[in-house]
C-alpha cells in the first residue's frame, strides 16, 4: 500500500494548520515568525492546492480507465480572476482555513488583497472560458481546459491625466502557487520549412520538413467542482527553447545568438494581445495560435492508449473551438492524422470533422480572423496544403450543389483573394466543425442570417445556438455574500449549484421584510465597494447615490459614448439651470474599461470620460449629486465588489453588435436593473425579468439595417434635437479640455459625420429610457422589488446550464461519476 497521506479529509483546523506550517517551512524556508506577507500567501495557497490535489488524485483513480469522452476546450484566453476564494469555496476549505490563520496570528483578509488575478484573458471570451471549466467540473464532465500560460496578461491599466498607460502585468513575479509544471510533459511544436513529396509504398505523400522547434512545457491548474470531488485540469503552455536548438548554436560559439534564439522562442508564450475585437495581423499571434493547440492535441492523444484505433477519436473527444483563435488546430489533426498516422485522407476528414465544434463569438466583420497565404504558408507550409485541399473539396461539394456559381464559390471560399490571399478561419471552423454555434438567440439568428449566411444554407443542420452562461458560484456566491446569506435563509443553499431554484424567491418580492432585507444587503454591499474604491483609488460612491454602471472593454460598438453624453446633459442642464438640482436623482457613474493600447478612438473616449468626470465633480454647481468614476483596470476582482452594488447595469451596445455579453447577465443576477438595448443577451433578459423590471430603448436590429440600408446621416440627429445639440456643443467648446477644442474635436468630428454605431440616432430614447430610471428609482420600494424579480428570473443565465446545452446540443459528453 502506499504511504497514507499527511492530510486528512475532511479537513480539520489542526489538519490545515499542520501543513500550512509545513508549507511554510520546507516550500517557503521560512519560519512563520520571519514570514512575509507574500510567504504567508504561499503557504496558503499551496496547503489549499495540497487539499484540492487529494481530490484530484482520487477522481484520476475513479476516472482511470474509464473511457469516458471528453471535452477539450480550446481557449487562447481564461480570465481566471483570483483563485483563493474560488478554491476554499469549492474545496469547502474557508472554514478551516481562517481558523487555521488565525491560530497563527494571520489576517486571512490580508493574504486575499494580496493575491494578483491571472489576467489571461482580455473580456468576455476569456471570463467565459473561465465559467465554463467551473461548470465543467461542478457538473462533473471529463474535461481538460488547454490554453497558454502568457508570462504578461492583459496590462495594468493607469491613467495620467486622464489618458490610459498600459504597464505590464507580471503577475508572476513573486511566485505561482497554485500552477504545476509538468517538465516530463512537454511536447515539441514545429515551425517554417517546406514540404516534401514522397512515395510510400506507391501512394504519394506529402511530407512537412519543419525548420525549427519550439518545447510547449504544460503547466496545470487544478479546476475544483463545487463541493462534489471532482477536479479537472486546466493544462497552460509555456514555450521554451528547446536544448538541442540552443546548444547547438551555443556551442559553435555564437552565445548572442543562441540567446536571440532562445528569446525569439520564449517570445511565443510572452504576452496576452490586447485586443478583444479586431485581429492584429501579427505573426506572433499566429505562433501562439498554432503552439497551444498542436501541444494539446499531441498531449491528447497521448492520453489514449497506444493501440488506440484513431478511426475511433470522435468517441473520446470533442474540441471545442473557442472563436477563431485555435481553429489552426483542423489542419493540424488532419495533419497528425494522416502524416503521422498513415490514415486516408477521406478517413481522417470523417474524423476531424466529427471531432470539432466551433463557438462564433462576435458579429463584427472585422473581429473575423483571416491569416494571410503568404504568412501561412511560411509557418506553416504543410498546413497550407492541407486547407487548399480541404476548401478544394468543399467547394467541389457546393458546385455539385449549385453549379457553376460563382459568385457563390467566391462568397463560401476558405480562401478570400481580397485585399489578399487569406485563410477564413471563420469558414474553415464551419466547414470543418460538427456544430456552430453562437452565444446568445439574436447571435445565433444573426450568424445564420447575416455572417454566415451561404453556411448556413448549405448545412442547417451544424447551427445552433447556447446563449452563455455565467458561474454562480463566483458571481453570487462569492462575491455577494450578503445576498447569498440572504437568498439561503429563504429558500435554503440548493442554488448554488441549480440555479433555476431561484424562482422560489418570487413570492418574496411582495414580503416587506425580505424587501427591506434585500435594501439592506444592497446598501452594505454599496459600503463594501466604498471600502474597496477608497483603498484602491481614493474614490468612493455618493451616499444615496443611484449606482449606476457601465463595465465593460472600451469599444465603439458598446457605446460608453452614450453614457458619456448622458452625463454631459444632465451637468449641462443644471448648470444652464434648465434642471433644478433638487430635480436631480442622486447619481454616481461608474465606468469601468480597458482600451486595447493600439486602438486610438477608444483610448480618447476614455480620456472623455476622465476628462468630464473631473469638471462634474468639482463644480460646486452640482453639489456632488452627480458624480463619475471611473476606477482603473478594471478586472474580475473589481467586479466582485462593484456587480453586487449596482443599481442599475448599462447595456447600450448598437442592436445587433454584442454577440451576448455576460456582464448584463451577472449584473441581473445580483439585483441591478438593465438598461439597455435589444441586443446580445439582454433580449431573453428582459424576457425572462419581464418589461416592467427592465429599462428597453433604442433601435433593434433591423432598424438599425434599414437605417444604415438608407443611409445614414448623424448629423441630422444633432440638428433636430436641442438637448444633444448642447451636450455635443458643450464637449466641442473645450469645456472639459481647459478650453482646448481640439482635444476632444476628433471624438465629435466622428460622432457628427460618421457614428458608425449610432449614438445620435439612439440618443433621445436613451435619455427618455434614463428618466423612466429617474421615476422608478425615487418608489425605493418597488424599485427592490423589481431587483428582487431580477434575481429570482436569472437562473437561466448560470454557465452550469449552458455547459448542459453544450452537452446535449453539441458534445454528446455526459458526467461520469
Ligand atoms: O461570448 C463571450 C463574449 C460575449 O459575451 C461578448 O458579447 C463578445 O463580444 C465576446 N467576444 C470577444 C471576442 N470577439 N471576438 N472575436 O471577446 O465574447
Amino acid at each position: 500500500h502506499p504511504p497514507v497521506p499527511a492530510l486528512e479529509l475532511p479537513p480539520t483546523a489542526d489538519g490545515f494548520t499542520a501543513q500550512f506550517l509545513r508549507n511554510l517551512n520546507f516550500d517557503g524556508g521560512v519560519t512563520l515568525a520571519d514570514a512575509s506577507t507574500n510567504d504567508r500567501y504561499l503557504a496558503l495557497a499551496r496547503t489549499v492546492r495540497d487539499y484540492l490535489m487529494l481530490h484530484a488524485l482520487a477522481d484520476q483513480q475513479r476516472q482511470a480507465g474509464a473511457q469516458a469522452k471528453a471535452v477539450c476546450y480550446l481557449s487562447a484566453e481564461y480570465l481566471l480572476g483570483n483563485q483563493l476564494d474560488n478554491d476554499l469555496l469549492a474545496g469547502d476549505l474557508a472554514g478551516v482555513a481562517a481558523d487555521a490563520m488565525a491560530a497563527c496570528g494571520i489576517d486571512l483578509d490580508e493574504l486575499r488583497r494580496h493575491e494578483i488575478e491571472p489576467g489571461l484573458g482580455n473580456g468576455g471570451l476569456g471570463r467565459l472560458a473561465a465559467c465554463f471549466i467551473d461548470s465543467l467540473a461542478t457538473l462533473g464532465v471529463p474535461s481538460i481546459g488547454y490554453g497558454i500560460r502568457y508570462e504578461y496578461g492583459i496590462f495594468r491599466q493607469t491613467f495620467e491625466d486622464g489618458q490610459q498607460v498600459e504597464q505590464p502585468d507580471a503577475w508572476l513575479t513573486l511566485g505561482a502557487p497554485w500552477e504545476q509544471p509538468r517538465p516530463e510533459a512537454a511536447q515539441t511544436v514545429s515551425f517554417g520549412g517546406r514540404t516534401e513529396t514522397v512515395d510510400d509504398a506507391g501512394t504519394v505523400r506529402s511530407r512537412w520538413i519543419p525548420e525549427w522547434n519550439v518545447s510547449a512545457v504544460p503547466y496545470d491548474y487544478l479546476v475544483p467542482g463545487f463541493r462534489n470531488g471532482r477536479v479537472n485540469t486546466l493544462r497552460l503552455w509555456r514555450a521554451k527553447a528547446t536544448d538541442a536548438f540552443d546548444l547547438r548554436i551555443f556551442n559553435s560559439g555564437d552565445y548572442e545568438q543562441a540567446v536571440r534564439a532562445q528569446t525569439f522562442a520564449e517570445n511565443i508564450s510572452k504576452v496576452l494581445y490586447p485586443e478583444d475585437s479586431t485581429p492584429q495581423g501579427k505573426e506572433l499571434r499566429l505562433q501562439q495560435q498554432y503552439f497551444f493547440v498542436a501541444a494539446s492535441i499531441r498531449d491528447f492523444l497521448g492520453r489514449l492508449p497506444e493501440d488506440f484505433d484513431l478511426a475511433r477519436l470522435p468517441e473520446r473527444v470533442i474540441f471545442q473551438l473557442n472563436d477563431t483563435h485555435p481553429v489552426i488546430a483542423v489542419p493540424e489533426l488532419m495533419r497528425v492524422l494522416v502524416d503521422e498516422h498513415g490514415m486516408a485522407w477521406d478517413e481522417a476528414w470523417a474524423v476531424t470533422q466529427q471531432c470539432f465544434a466551433y463557438t462564433c463569438h462576435t458579429l463584427l466583420p472585422e473581429a473575423l480572423e483571416v491569416w494571410p497565404v503568404e504568412l501561412l504558408g511560411r509557418l506553416l507550409p504543410r498546413h497550407l496544403e492541407i486547407v487548399y485541399r480541404i476548401n478544394e473539396e468543399f467547394l467541389a461539394a457546393v458546385r455539385a450543389r449549385f453549379g457553376d456559381d460563382e459568385m457563390r464559390i467566391r462568397d463560401m471560399s476558405i480562401i478570400a483573394e481580397f485585399p489578399v490571399r487569406a485563410v477564413r478561419m471563420a469558414y474553415l471552423a464551419t466547414v470543418a466543425g460538427s456544430r456552430v454555434n453562437g452565444v446568445a438567440e439574436l447571435h445565433s439568428q444573426l450568424l445564420r442570417d447575416k455572417v454566415l449566411p451561404a453556411f448556413a444554407e448549405f448545412f442547417p443542420e451544424k447551427f445552433t445556438n447556447v446563449t452563455n452562461g455565467v458561474t454562480p458560484r463566483r458571481f453570487l456566491r462569492l462575491a455577494n455574500p450578503g445576498l447569498s446569506t440572504l437568498i439561503t435563509d429563504a429558500i435554503g443553499d440548493g442554488w448554488v449549484t441549480d440555479l433555476e431554484r431561484l424562482h422560489e424567491l418570487e413570492p418574496l418580492a411582495e414580503d416587506a421584510a425580505f424587501r427591506a432585507a434585500f435594501a439592506a444587503v444592497k446598501a452594505g454591499n454599496k459600503r463594501r465597494l466604498n471600502e474597496v474604491l477608497q483603498a484602491r483609488d481614493g474614490m468612493r460612491v455618493g451616499d444615496g447615490h443611484l449606482v449606476d454602471v457601465m463595465v465593460k472593454r472600451l469599444h465603439e460598438y458598446k457605446r460608453q459614448l452614450l453614457k458619456v453624453l448622458h452625463v454631459v446633459s444632465e451637468y449641462e442642464g443644471v448648470v444652464s439651470g434648465r434642471i433644478a438640482l433638487a430635480d436631480l436623482q442622486p447619481r454616481t457613474v461608474l465606468f469601468g474599461a480597458k482600451a486595447a493600447p493600439g486602438y486610438a478612438m477608444a483610448k480618447r473616449i476614455i480620456h472623455l470620460i476622465n476628462a468630464v468626470g473631473s469638471v462634474v465633480n468639482t463644480d460646486p454647481r452640482l453639489d456632488g449629486r452627480l458624480q463619475v468614476l471611473f476606477p482603473p483596470n478594471y478586472n474580475v476582482t473589481l467586479a466582485e465588489s462593484v456587480i453586487p452594488a449596482a443599481d442599475l447595469s448599462e447595456q447600450i451596445s448598437l442592436a445587433g453588435k454584442e454577440a451576448s455579453g455576460t456582464g448584463n447577465m451577472k449584473f441581473a443576477l445580483n439585483g441591478a436593473l438593465t438598461i439597455g438595448t435589444d441586443d446580445g443577451a439582454n433580449v431573453e433578459i428582459r424576457e425572462l425579468v419581464g418589461d416592467a423590471n427592465f429599462f428597453l430603448f433604442g433601435m433593434t436590429e433591423p432598424e438599425v439595417a434599414e437605417i444604415a440600408q438608407a443611409g445614414y446621416h448623424p448629423a441630422a440627429f444633432y440638428q433636430e434635437d436641442a438637448g444633444l445639440r448642447r451636450a455635443i456643443d458643450l464637449i466641442a467648446s473645450g469645456a472639459f479640455s481647459g478650453g482646448d477644442r481640439s482635444v476632444f474635436e476628433p471624438v465629435v468630428s466622428n460622432l457628427l459625420y460618421e457614428d458608425r454605431f449610432m449614438v445620435l440616432a439612439d440618443y433621445s430614447a436613451y435619455m427618455a429610457a434614463q428618466q423612466r430610471v429617474d421615476a422608478a428609482y425615487a418608489d425605493q420600494d418597488g424599485w427592490t422589488r423589481a431587483a428582487i424579480l431580477n434575481v429570482a428570473r436569472c437562473g437561466f443565465f448560470s454557465s452550469d446550464r449552458s455547459i448542459r446545452d453544450y452537452i446535449d446540443r453539441i458534445w454528446h459528453t455526459p458526467p461520469t461519476t
